[in-house]
């Protein structure tokens, strides 16, 4: 189960406090308001469509919502942004554990907070986990620089992460293939969880190529980032998963430059980078206790750590997708990101 050890930068989970402020009022105006935007079959939930064209299930809208009203950013926030299944855990430890690094050296990684917590716990969901459940988290009190994640587009980041000229948003994709087969593989367990037929690969892509998967269309999703990347550079970092894993240490350092702590000659002659990479390597996260037996509290209950960890690799989906739909999702990326600049 979920440690009893909590850490200063720790956020409180589902689990409410009598400290933690709540607004059923509040969830209820945006719950009212989402149920009325058009729907459609999603691979697991139902999805909803915002009127500006992305897609989720509502819980998770009007947490999006929520936050954008009550969300205050801090110049000195660095938010992870991603679509789901496409690097967000590993973006998380390697964030963490950089901004981290003093504290808890990686070099003794025997002894750092990845051996109680995810990097889920260590980096909150603002819509998944703190604006969810009628809460209104009390975020004041959490120590510079605080640390959030978001699976929501760029057009409906909290507004004050947009204004808040020096907040920081890291982004991280993944070629659409994997990112659709590792999406398909993680809710087919939430079905199965919720006694639901398992969906056919072919469905899923299917609903992927129709933009309905979770904060979807994925093309929107990327280029929105991606345009806010090439208007504002030192305000957001634009990272792909496969260059992440062809060279971890260069992304560990510009990861480090973007927010403001890069590594020094005599970390360098230590060896801190290597053994960041290596701490947040898929081997060692994947092997750990706190992911082998941890879970955390969900609003569909525990979900285990180990879930988010399947094999981490680059081409996957050629082990799971026919050529076609391979071919008709190669088709709309090219079409999509026809003079972007983008080649994911
Ligand atoms: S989530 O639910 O959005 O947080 O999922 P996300 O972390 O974005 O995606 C899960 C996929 O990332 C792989 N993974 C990793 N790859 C490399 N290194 C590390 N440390 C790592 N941690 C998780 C995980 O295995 C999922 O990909 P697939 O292709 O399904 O294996």
């Amino acid at each position: 189960m979920s440690s009893s050890k909590t850490f200063p930068w720790q956020t409180k989970g589902q689990e409410a406090d009598a400290e933690t402020e709540t607004n059923p009022e509040l969830y209820q105006r945006f719950a009212d308001l989402v149920s009325s935007f058009p729907t459609s079959e999603g691979m697991l939930d139902q999805l909803y469509r915002h009127d500006q064209g992305w897609h989720a299930p509502k819980v998770n809208m009007v947490g999006a919502m929520v936050a954008d009203s009550c969300f205050a950013a801090r110049p000195s926030d660095i938010i992870v942004a991603s679509l789901p299944k496409s690097g967000t855990t590993w973006i998380k430890a390697l964030l963490f554990a950089t901004v981290h690094r003093d504290e808890y050296r990686p070099a003794d990684a025997d002894d750092h907070p990845f051996h109680s917590v995810s990097p889920h716990e260590c980096i909150s969901f603002l819509e998944f986990r703190l604006y969810s459940g009628n809460r209104i988290p009390n975020l004041d009190k959490l120590p510079d620089p605080r640390l959030f994640a978001t699976h929501v587009p760029f057009v409906a980041l909290p507004r004050t992460i947009v204004t808040t000229t020096s907040c920081k948003i890291v982004y991280v994709c993944r070629d659409p293939k994997d990112t659709l087969v590792s999406t398909w593989y993680f809710l087919n367990k939430f079905r199965a969880r919720a006694g639901m037929d398992p969906l056919t690969v072919e469905r899923a892509a299917e609903l992927f190529c129709d933009g309905l998967s979770p904060f979807g269309p994925y093309w929107d999703h990327v280029l929105g980032y991606w345009r806010a990347h090439l208007a504002h550079p030192e305000k957001v970092l634009f990272f792909r998963y496969e260059e992440m894993q062809r060279d971890p240490a260069a992304h560990v350092r510009r990861l480090a430059e973007f927010v403001g702590l890069p590594f020094g000659a005599g970390e360098e002659e230590d060896g801190v980078v290597a053994a960041i990479v290596r701490m947040c390597s898929f081997e060692h996260m994947s092997g750990l206790k706190a992911t082998k037996d941890g879970s955390m509290m969900t609003k569909d209950g525990p979900i285990a750590n180990s879930l988010f960890y399947r094999r981490g690799v680059i081409g996957d989906w050629v082990n799971h997708l026919s050529p076609e739909a391979a071919r008709r999702i190669d088709a709309i990326t090219q079409a999509r990101f026809k003079g972007s600049g983008l080649n994911v």
